[in-house]
């Protein structure tokens, strides 16, 4: 008799220590110290450009070199679009976008569907960490209802934390490793978690009293610098009132070695998060019945730069004997920010629609970030563009300029940035 032995064999789970949900400017990075360090590290996403992208040997993300990315995947890093592979992380940390919606409050839609596919897959044991940045309550309030839909529970089934992110585009010299993480959970327990899955691959970690206290202390970081990038913007604008040189200023109080953090004066903020955060704390006090005076003052002051920024281009042409209607304005730069290829909330674009509604025509440069569509084709040659211009606006002082080129070349020149070189170059 022949016996057949039938060996059933349990589907071996292949645990990995960390599923990345949304690979993008803060989960890639993410990713990439958790491999370094020797996690099984895999990236969910749900854009097919990103995975086929990533999945190419491509890096989108500026603080992950291509040469980094090939490192994470000799490391086993991969990337998929296929959520079954939560069902096998240890660890589960969302990195997804917390934007603004259509009526200027909080946007959740990306978070509250990671976390409803995170739910769909999730298993007993996994800690699951929300890093988006958003209002105190998220984490607890929206975050773990919807994990908790098919019956597990918070801090009992399985571990919740939460742990701001902290990653400052192009910063070459703070990454995810030397940038203290404040980390925190739905209970102590969950805490503890927390700490020791960063402690893995971070150098210093700090547990708040609980996720809202991290919350909050990540709105208070960022509200911190709109509001004295706002300062600074009220100063700029009463020291051209007064005849005094601003940028001289700034000079002399960044000498100070203690109580004073120098921030510098521009067309306003923009990028996807010093504009965002303070909104969705304004958007708190306000469902709370509170005001945050100064933090709405800071808004109104930075929603004026633009037009501020406008009118000084109008008076440095009627100096000139030319009006701006009509006017050729050429503005250089419209990053976000320097040396950073990210054009969201860019301040500049608030500048060309200011100039735009006073009758300029508008032309724009910028080595770094590509087209704004809206604007139309950047110029290539930056030189004829400079001849061609009646002014020229420096906005964003991006390394590739060579700024005593743009001072000699400009027909009529204001420097936003404060830093061309030259006596007789108009300055914010
Ligand atoms: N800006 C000024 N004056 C200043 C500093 C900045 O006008 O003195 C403008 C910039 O031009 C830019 C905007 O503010 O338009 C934001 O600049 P940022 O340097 O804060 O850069 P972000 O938004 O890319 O990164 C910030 C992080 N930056 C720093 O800490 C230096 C940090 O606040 C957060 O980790 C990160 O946002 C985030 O993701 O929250």
């Amino acid at each position: 008799m022949v016996t057949t032995h039938r060996f059933v064999v349990e589907r071996v789970r292949v645990s990995v220590d960390l599923v990345v949900v949304g690979v993008g400017y803060v989960g890639l990075p993410l990713a990439a110290a958790a491999s370094a360090a020797g996690l099984s590290v895999v990236g969910y996403d749900t854009s097919p450009a990103v995975v086929d992208t990533l999945r190419a040997g491509r890096s989108h993300v500026l603080d992950v070199s291509h040469a980094r990315l090939k490192a994470m995947r000799a490391n086993g890093f991969t990337v998929t679009a296929d959520p079954s592979v939560l069902s096998r992380a240890d660890t589960v940390v969302i990195c997804v976008p917390t934007g603004l919606g259509p009526d200027g409050g909080p946007d959740l839609s990306a978070v509250r569907a990671a976390a409803a596919t995170v739910s769909d897959h999730l298993r007993p044991g996994t800690l699951v960490v929300l890093e988006s940045t958003s209002f105190p309550g998220t984490t607890d309030e929206v975050v773990r209802p919807v994990l908790e839909r098919h019956g597990l529970v918070a801090g009992e089934d399985f571990p919740l934390g939460y742990s701001p992110e902290r990653i400052d585009p192009g910063n070459r010299r703070h990454g995810v490793r030397t940038t203290p993480k404040v980390v925190s959970g739905h209970t102590p327990l969950c805490a503890k978690h927390c700490a020791a899955f960063y402690g893995r691959f971070v150098d210093t970690v700090v547990v708040a009293k609980g996720t809202r206290e991290a919350e909050m202390a990540k709105l208070l970081e960022n509200t911190y610098r709109y509001v004295n990038i706002a300062l600074v913007n009220e100063i700029a604008v009463f020291c051209d009132r007064l005849g005094v040189d601003v940028w001289d200023v700034l000079r002399c109080a960044a000498t100070k070695p203690f109580g004073f953090a120098p921030f510098t004066p521009g067309s306003g903020v923009g990028g996807h998060c010093i504009p965002v955060d303070p909104r969705y704390l304004l958007d708190k006090a306000r469902r709370e019945g509170a005001r945050l005076g100064v933090v709405e003052a800071a808004r109104r002051v930075d929603a004026a730069m633009p037009g501020y920024v406008a009118q000084r281009v109008a008076r440095l042409l009627a100096d000139d004997g030319r009006t701006v209607a009509g006017s050729r304005v050429l503005l250089l730069g419209v990053a976000y920010k320097a040396d950073v290829p990210d054009t969201r909330e860019s301040a500049s674009i608030r500048v060309a629609d200011e100039l735009a509604a006073l009758g300029a025509r508008i032309s724009y440069h910028d080595p770094v970030a590509g087209p704004v569509p809206r604007l139309g084709p950047p110029v290539t040659d930056l030189d004829s563009a400079l001849r061609d211009s009646d002014a020229t606006v420096l906005l964003v002082p991006h390394g590739g300029y060579d700024l005593s080129r743009l001072a000699r070349n400009a027909r009529l020149l204001l420097d936003v940035t404060g830093r061309v070189p030259g006596g007789e170059v108009q300055r914010l």
